[in-house]
């Protein structure tokens, strides 16, 4: 079973999923270069890369681990990412009765908590070294991904927070810039479970409850903050994962697993942090404080401008004594983060279902870059039935930012670009078929009407019929004859084609 880094390294080593570098390369540009042309090359040579030569530092480099759909459910401890799906199904199948809400607070509880539940250990391997006087990240191989960054950036850490009212932990994927040797730039977008916790620290901090009851004793300006880099790649996963606020990461990535994740306190700052990671970062987060971070070449395939983020002040770096650097590069799509989100696209459309039962299938294909297109077939039976299905996603958690949704019929196929692109244009009229509203943005939507916020667009590409009142007839779609098909198929050969 896998439980860290090194496990799933042996194991891609030994599945001939990983290529090693020996030569010295430079963690500026060099590696990024190298990695976008794996990434977007024949599938056979997509592979994940080690680079054991990195100038600077005597850390190996781990990149595009996750970068294919097999890889992605290796990871995840599966053949192939529809297994993901079906485990989610069979959950949600045991007796989730009641309405909304109700069943959405069952999932978590659904969760055998016992089984998946983190372990606490007091001896971690993330501690064999332990830096607490003068720590640095100078020792780190951080990349310098593209040329217009702003500096060198960690893209695939794990970072713990915990709410400051309700004491519940997240764990999310934020990159993060290096400022110098202890400060870094902490990049949770304003919509993230990390941003919300920094907002009630915020909120506390300076000195109003805004209506909460809260003990006297957490109103603290400072807030902790663990980074993890590395650790069980279920966990890596679920920090990607947009779970709902609440249900703990730690806790799905060990039902993801199949057993606990074992985790140790840390040494400066009192959080917990999985005891397998390679490094962690330990600090805190003033929440007043802000500082201009990026731009980043981002996985938009554009640079994120530079903008005001908290800063995250390092306290300790703990790590193996011969840890591996995970990390990953963003950029023009496809790239391996794409895979990540698949896996959250198989892992999440029981829960779509379960929500839109009319829902069949769903695609967030590479081009969309996640928010920015989301494909889903339903079966449709009454009218307005795509305009429901639209806005109940834009009212579905980080479905939210989605800025444009295509809606099908059930028996398109949502995978096949080619065929939504002929459904999706043939079967609308934009007078009638087009939704547009405006609602909350990614913080990476560069096209917004301003940050944060701006247009939706919805396109019921279903076929149309008497339930949507049209006044001409909707005709058939072209299908050859069974038979014809079945005497051209026998005789094939014959024709010398
Ligand atoms: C490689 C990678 C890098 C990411 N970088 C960021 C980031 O810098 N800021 C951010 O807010 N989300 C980023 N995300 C997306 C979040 O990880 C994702 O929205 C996740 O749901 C956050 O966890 P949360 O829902 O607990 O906040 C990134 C995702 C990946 C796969
Ligand atoms: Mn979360």
């Amino acid at each position: 079973m896998i439980g860290d880094l090194a496990d799933f390294v042996a194991l891609l080593e030994r599945r001939g999923q990983l290529r090693r570098i020996p030569v010295p390369v430079s963690p500026e540009l060099e590696v990024a270069e190298i990695t976008d042309r794996i990434s977007k090359g024949p599938a056979h040579e997509n592979l994940a890369l080690l680079f054991e030569r990195v100038d600077g530092s005597a850390m190996p480099v781990l990149v595009n681990a996750f970068g294919s759909a097999e890889r992605m459910a290796w990871a995840l401890g599966v053949e192939r990412l529809d297994e993901l799906g079906e485990r989610v199904a069979k959950l949600l199948d045991m007796n989730l009765g009641g309405g909304f809400a109700e069943r959405l607070r069952k999932l978590g509880s659904l969760i055998d908590v016992a089984r998946a539940g983190p372990r606490r250990v007091d001896q971690a391997p993330c501690q064999e070294v332990v830096e607490t006087q003068a720590p640095s990240l100078a020792g780190l191989p951080v990349l310098r991904c593209w040329p217009g960054d702003a500096g060198r950036f960690i893209t695939l850490p794990c970072v713990f927070t915990r709410d400051p009212v309700k004491g519940t932990r997240n764990v999310g994927m934020y990159r993060l810039q290096v400022f110098d040797e202890r400060t870094l730039g902490m990049h949770w977008q304003t919509h993230k479970g990390g941003a919300e916790h920094h907002y009630w620290s915020e909120v506390l901090g300076a000195g109003s409850s805004r209506g909460c009851a809260v003990d006297a004793a957490r109103l603290r300006t400072r807030m902790p903050v663990a980074i993890a880099l590395g650790g069980d790649p279920a966990l890596i996963y679920a920090a990607s994962a947009p779970l709902p606020p609440g249900i703990d990461e730690v806790l799905f990535a060990g039902w993801l697993r199949g057993g606990g994740i074992e985790m140790a306190r840390c040494r400066t700052i009192d959080l917990e942090v999985p005891a397998r990671a390679e490094i962690v970062l330990e600090g805190w987060v003033d929440p007043r404080e802000r500082r201009l971070e990026g731009p980043f070449g981002d996985h938009t395939g554009y640079y994120s401008l530079a903008r005001e983020y908290p800063v995250f002040h390092l306290t300790a770096v703990t790590r193996r004594a011969r840890p591996i650097y995970p990390t990953t590069l963003v950029g023009r799509p496809p790239q391996e983060d794409y895979w990540l989100g698949k896996a959250t696209e198989r892992l999440f459309l029981p829960i779509v279902r379960m929500m839109l039962p009319e829902v069949v299938d769903m695609n967030m294909p590479a081009e969309g870059v996640f928010h920015n297109l989301v494909i889903v077939s339903i079966r449709k039976r009454y009218p307005g039935q795509a305009r429901k299905v639209m806005t109940a996603l834009w009212g579905m958690g980080l479905m939210m930012l989605a800025k444009t949704i295509v809606v099908v019929s059930e028996h398109v196929n949502v995978h096949d670009l080619s065929e939504v692109a002929w459904r999706a244009t043939g079967n609308i009229d934009p007078k009638r078929d087009l939704v547009l509203l405006e609602g909350p943005m990614d913080d990476l939507d560069h096209a917004a009407l301003r940050h944060r916020f701006g247009g939706k667009l919805g396109l019921d590409a279903t076929e149309k019929g008497p339930l949507d009142d049209v006044t001409q007839p909707w005709p058939d779609e072209i299908v050859m004859s069974e038979e014809i098909r079945e005497r051209v198929t026998r005789r094939w050969k014959d024709y010398g084609l």
